[in-house]
């Protein structure tokens, strides 16, 4: 089961509503679909979505280090020497988002070979997860609104507030109308992606104490390293490292630094194989996990929830699947639909990944 050929091709599909938060916003998704193929006719896919403010990566050199780099070097291993894939993979530094995406492609390959799913090899915990919706940066009074519509359509009842602005007129504010408007029985957390200072961070966390947030997410920047550990410290609730662990090496250092107390996990970025690891490590260590999303499409959602479903440990809260909700179309046959606040796995071998041809015709950018 060699791998024979290797595709990276861009493709691009249109918000219906542009994802607004402190680190960027995104109007486009620019992704990259990823496609291996073994010469025995097996081939897996997964999508790589690029976040150019979070880790440098572009549709662009995606597609570049992809056929350049990495595809040169699996050509020709098995697609079950998964560790000898990633110890070439790891001889390049960075680029987290395409060796995520070749990793579970192979697992989607080692998927259909065995006629199991995904999910069932990786753990077999469950076959859905409840589903937690991003709120972007709005208006309160659109914020709100945002949210009340996406629980009644999709009965989901756990948000993440971006937060990031100016700290107390405007996000402070629009936590509390939300808590306000949704009521008690509704999870809310929130996540700065880096745009407060520690201490901004802290009285924000004062000033919301009594809207029982149930974890806050990357305020301020990691490498502010002693105004982190002084925020993390005083933080009343678990602190979620997102993009300042990227890898099981970051997670190790953020913990042990005291710089985070809960880690998001994204397959986006980890993929199955070094996600696992992360997880492995949290579970040791007893520390909280979140399914975080990196902006998915429907493709990469599949991805989290055949990952999330399939372990005791990140099946047991909410996981972020819901950005594809924003996309104007996918590329998928049949398009993912949640329900009761619930997205289910795919039946069927490897990751159930079924794609468009038509769609796919329409959307990729290289023909
Ligand atoms: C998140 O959790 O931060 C925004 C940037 C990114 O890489 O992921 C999103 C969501
Ligand atoms: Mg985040």
């Amino acid at each position: 089961m060699k791998i024979a050929k290797v595709e990276a091709i861009p493709f691009a599909i249109p918000y219906r509503k542009p994802l607004k938060f402190a680190s960027g916003e995104v109007h486009t998704a620019n992704h990259v679909l990823v496609r291996v193929h073994t010469d025995e006719g097996l081939s897996g896919i997964a999508e790589a979505p690029p976040r150019p403010y979070t880790y440098g990566e572009t549709q662009e050199s995606i597609i570049a280090v992809i056929d350049k780099i990495f595809a040169p070097q699996l050509l020709g291993l098995s697609a079950l020497e998964r560790e000898a894939v990633h110890e070439r993979l790891d001889r390049t530094i960075g680029n987290p988002t395409a060796k995520a995406a070749l990793d579970m492609a192979l697992w989607d390959i080692l998927g259909h070979a065995a006629g199991m799913p995904v999910c069932g090899l990786l753990g077999g915990y469950g076959d859905r997860m409840r589903v937690s919706h991003m709120v972007g940066f709005a208006p309160a009074d659109l914020m709100v609104a945002e949210a009340q519509r996406i629980r009644e359509v999709h009965g989901i009842t756990v948000f993440k507030v971006k937060v990031g602005r100016q700290p107390y007129t405007e996000d402070v504010a629009a936590c509390r109308v939300l808590r306000e408007a949704l009521g008690p029985n509704v999870e809310l957390y929130i996540d700065g992606n880096r745009g407060w200072s520690a201490s901004e961070a802290a009285r924000a966390l004062r000033e919301m104490a009594d809207l029982g947030l149930t974890f806050a997410e990357e305020l301020c920047p990691a490498d502010d390293v002693l105004g982190r550990r002084w925020l993390v410290a005083q933080s009343p609730v678990p602190f979620i490292a997102d993009e300042s662990a990227t890898r099981p090496a970051e997670v190790t250092r953020e913990l042990l630094g005291g710089s985070a107390t809960a880690i998001s996990i994204k397959t986006a970025r980890t993929g199955f194989t070094a996600s696992q690891r992360v997880l492995h490590q949290c579970e040791g260590l007893g520390v909280e996990v979140v399914m975080g999303n990196q902006i998915d499409g429907q493709i990469g959602t599949l991805c989290s929830v055949a990952f999330g479903a399939a372990h005791r440990s990140t099946a047991r809260r909410a996981g972020e699947l819901s950005n594809f909700l924003d996309m104007a179309d996918d590329l998928l046959t049949e398009p993912l639909v949640i329900e009761d606040g619930t997205l289910r796995i795919r039946e069927g071998t490897g990751l159930g990944i079924d794609i468009d041809p038509d769609k796919l015709a329409r959307y990729r950018q290289d023909t």
